[in-house]
């Protein structure tokens, strides 16, 4: 029992189902049986390549999918930095239009780049779905993000919404964005975020061809996964790896995919944003 409750820590956290099975006195026997869906359930939702990565035949060089993979203990450990208390405070900090606008934090940033509509502030909305109260504006409307907003992280770190670039893209988006991105001293890693069901489009290359050009840390991230069949993104995802692997220097080389909309991939990317803050260690 113990082994069980063990291992479900997270489990208790995503699927909170063995609480009332145990309150109804329901046998060991079927808690174990609800627990194993439940945990491959978990499992999909916390590492959701791995299910993509079964769909590949054997011969696939796999050396880069697992790069960034760190076990359920550090994924809770990284759980708690995005979980408030009255010490740890996450909150919306202020929005700039330019870089002398841009609020003076010390701590290390991260920022979310992508074509707009492509679900920049969805993912940090379900970045932040421990914080109550939080406002992140999301929209159907493409433009909807007009300026960098900034959020802290306590002491932590700090997230950075972007506007996004091509259609409706804000008139000073080129100088306001390339600036931050070149400038930014504590910036660690921008996450360029591209539609997971549709690829790399002419737009996300100029994007890239900028990251690269600047020479700075970025990750690219694969949204709006709930929307592909399994089949449809495994291509995708194979697509982008290889782009990664043979068209830049600067990406880290294993692409992350989530989905907003049903919390994939979204614990593994809070745990990654810990570690290039320096944070992983620090609360474990
Ligand atoms: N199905 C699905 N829809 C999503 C997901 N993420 C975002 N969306 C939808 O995509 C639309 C755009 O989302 P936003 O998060 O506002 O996109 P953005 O990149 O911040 O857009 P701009 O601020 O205009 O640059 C909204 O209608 C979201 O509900 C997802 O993971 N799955
Ligand atoms: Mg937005």
């Amino acid at each position: 029992m113990w082994t069980i409750l063990g291992s479900s820590r997270l489990l208790a956290a995503c699927f909170p189902v063995w609480r009332p099975l145990l309150r109804n006195n329901t046998s060991l026997a079927s808690i174990q049986t609800v627990l194993k869906l439940q945990e491959k359930k978990c499992n999909s939702v916390v590492y959701p390549t791995r299910d993509l990565e079964k769909l590949l035949s054997p011969d696939i060089d796999r050396s880069n999918f697992r790069l960034f993979d760190p076990t359920i203990e550090e994924i809770t450990t990284a759980e708690s930095l995005f979980r408030p208390t009255a010490k740890h405070v996450i909150d919306f900090v202020t929005s700039a239009i330019r870089m002398d606008h841009t609020p003076e934090l010390q701590q290390p940033e991260v920022c979310f780049i992508g074509r707009s509509n492509v679900g920049k502030s969805s993912l940090i909305k379900a970045l932040f779905a421990l914080v109550p109260g939080i406002e992140v504006r999301v929209s159907k409307t493409p433009g909807h993000t007009k300026k960098m907003n900034f959020f802290k992280v306590g002491k932590a770190f700090t997230l950075v919404d972007m506007p996004g670039y091509g259609y409706r893209a804000p008139e000073d988006f080129t100088e306001m964005v390339e600036a931050y991105i070149q400038e930014r001293r504590n910036l660690k890693r921008t996450f360029l975020l591209v539609d997971g069901s549709i690829g790399i489009q002419e737009a996300d290359l100029i994007a890239i061809e900028m990251c690269e050009e600047f020479g700075i840390p970025y990750a690219m991230v694969m949204t709006k996964m709930d929307r592909s069949r399994p089949a449809v993104l495994v291509t995708q995802y194979m697509q982008i790896h290889e782009f990664i692997k043979s068209q830049t220097q600067g990406c880290f080389p294993q692409p992350f995919i989530v989905s907003s909309l049903h919390f994939s991939g979204i614990h593994l990317l809070r745990c990654f944003i810990a570690h290039v803050t320096g944070n992983l260690q620090k609360v474990s």
